[in-house]
C-alpha cells in the first residue's frame, strides 16, 4: 500500500499592521484555512503574525525590528494588511514596513489585476457594457520610489530649503519588468502590452524606458504594443478601457494608475496585488492595493475583497490554480448576490462577507 500524500504546508508570515489591515488579514486567514480544511488533506497553511506597523513604532520607534527581514526570509509568503496611521508620518511608516520588505526582497514586479466584479456598479459599467480586464504591472524596486534624494542642502538658510527626490532608472530594471509584462501578456486572451511614461518631460529615466521597450518588444512578435504617456493613459482608462490588457509603468506612475483602475472598477477596496520577487530568493508578498483607511479602522466595514482576492494571487504563487479559481469564483458569487460592504453601495460588514464567500466555498 503506498504511503498517503505528505500534505504541502505552507509557511506565512502575517503581517496585518494598521487601521482596516488587521480585519482584512484575518479575513484572508480564515478563507485561506477553510480551503485548507476543504482540500482533504492536500495543503494547509502554518500561519505566523507579527504585530508590526504604527502601534509597534509608538513602543519602540521603530515599525519592524532592526532583524525583522532575518525574520521574515524564510517564509514561503508574506501576507500583509496595510500601513499607515495618522500618529506616524505617511513616509515614516511606509518606508519603515512595506517598502522596506519591498525592496530588501527584491520584490521587483507588484502585479495588480483591475476587473469589474459582478453586482459591483462601477462608473464605467453605469456607461456601457464594456468589459473591464486588466493587469497593471508596476516596477516596484526603483524608479520615483528609489529613496534617493535629500534636504536641506548645505549652504542654504532657513526658507531656501531645497529638496530633490531623484529617480532611479536602470537598464536592468527596466527590462527585467518589461519583459515580465510580455510574458504576462502572452498568458491571456488579449496580448498587448501599454508601457507608460512622461518621457517627453522627464527627458532621461523616461527616455530609457522608452527605448528598451522599443528593443524588447521585437522578442515578443505575436504581443501588440503601444507607447503612452501618463496623461493620456489617465484619459484612456476612463473612455477607452477596452483597448487595453497589460498595462506595464514606473513605480509612481502604475502606483496613481491602478488606483484610477480599482476606482473604475467600483472601489479601492476590491483591489488585490502581489510583490513578486520573481526569482523565488526571496519571499513574495501578497496585499490588498488599499490603505490602512483610519476612518472605518475597527468597524467591521472593511472591504476584504482586495485582501481575499490577494490571497488567490498567493495560491497561485503556491501552484495550486484551481484553488485560486475556486476563491475567485466564491468571491464573484458574493458580490453577484449582493453582499458588499459600504464602500461599493451596500450594507454588509466584513464578516457578513466572509460568511457568504465561506458558504460560497461550501457550497
Ligand atoms: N496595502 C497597501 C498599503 O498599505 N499601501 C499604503 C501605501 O501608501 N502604499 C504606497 C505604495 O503602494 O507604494
Amino acid at each position: 500500500m503506498s504511503a498517503p500524500h505528505a500534505p504541502r504546508t505552507f509557511r506565512i508570515a502575517a503581517i496585518p499592521a494598521d487601521g482596516v489591515g488587521p480585519e482584512v488579514v484575518a479575513a484572508g486567514r480564515t478563507v485561506l484555512d477553510a480551503l485548507a480544511a476543504r482540500s482533504g488533506g492536500a495543503f494547509a497553511f502554518d500561519w505566523t503574525e507579527f504585530p508590526w506597523g504604527c502601534g509597534y513604532y509608538e513602543k519602540t520607534g521603530l515599525m519592524m525590528p532592526e532583524d525583522g527581514l532575518d525574520e521574515l526570509a524564510d517564509y514561503d509568503a508574506l501576507y500583509f494588511g496595510a500601513v499607515g496611521w495618522p500618529s506616524v508620518p505617511d513616509h515614516v511608516s511606509l518606508w519603515g514596513l512595506r517598502l522596506r520588505i519591498c525592496q530588501n526582497f527584491d520584490q521587483w514586479a507588484n502585479v495588480r489585476p483591475v476587473r469589474f466584479h459582478p453586482g459591483v456598479v462601477s462608473p464605467l459599467r453605469a456607461a456601457d457594457s464594456t468589459e473591464l480586464d486588466w493587469v497593471v504591472v508596476r516596477e516596484n524596486s526603483e524608479g520615483e520610489y528609489a529613496g534617493l534624494g535629500g534636504r536641506n542642502l548645505a549652504g542654504r538658510g532657513p526658507g531656501n530649503e531645497v529638496a530633490l527626490q531623484t529617480a532611479l532608472f536602470t537598464e536592468r530594471g527596466c527590462e527585467r519588468i518589461l519583459r515580465f509584462a510580455f510574458d504576462l501578456a502572452r498568458t491571456r486572451s488579449e496580448q498587448k502590452v501599454s508601457s507608460v511614461t512622461k518621457s517627453n518631460a522627464q527627458q532621461y529615466g523616461m527616455v530609457l524606458w522608452d527605448e528598451l521597450f522599443a528593443r524588447v518588444a521585437p522578442d515578443y512578435p505575436d504581443v501588440a504594443t503601444e507607447s503612452v504617456l501618463v496623461d493620456a493613459m489617465s484619459a484612456k482608462f476612463v473612455l477607452h478601457p477596452e483597448d487595453l490588457s497589460v498595462v506595464v509603468a514606473s513605480n509612481l506612475n502604475a502606483d496613481i494608475l491602478s488606483d484610477l483602475g480599482s476606482a473604475l472598477a467600483g472601489s479601492l477596496g476590491l483591489a488585490a496585488s502581489a510583490n513578486l520577487n520573481p526569482e523565488r530568493r526571496f519571499p513574495s508578498m501578497f496585499e490588498p492595493v488599499h490603505g490602512s483607511a483610519p476612518d472605518i479602522a475597527g468597524r467591521g466595514v472593511a472591504n476584504p475583497i482586495g485582501a481575499l482576492g490577494s490571497a488567490a494571487l498567493m495560491l497561485d504563487h503556491f501552484d495550486l490554480p484551481a484553488e485560486a479559481a475556486r476563491l475567485r469564483a466564491a468571491l464573484d458569487a458574493t458580490t453577484a448576490a449582493g453582499v458588499l460592504t459600504p464602500d461599493v453601495g451596500g450594507s454588509a460588514g466584513t464578516d457578513d462577507v466572509v460568511g457568504a464567500v465561506l458558504d460560497h466555498l461550501a457550497g
